[in-house]
């Protein structure tokens, strides 16, 4: 397993962790993914095998958030 963390714009309420959360941690290969409102970033525990840092990127700005 690899961790990453990624720096994300615009969340504004526990609306938009809990999307994003889910979003996350529905993609192939993707173990856990812990999304902070107050840090702006999402700390992904994922097998690099099956997922990659891209993915989760696009994952999020498909979701209408940035990436910073
Ligand atoms: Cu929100």
């Amino acid at each position: 397993m690899e961790t990453t963390t990624i720096q994300i714009s615009g969340m504004s309420c526990s609306g938009c962790v809990a999307k994003l959360t889910s979003v996350l941690g529905r993609l192939p290969g993707v173990q856990s993914a812990d999304v902070s409102l107050d840090n702006g970033r999402a700390i992904v525990q994922f097998d690099p095998a099956r997922a990659s840092v891209d993915v989760f990127k696009q994952a999020i700005e498909n979701a209408g958030y940035d990436l910073s």
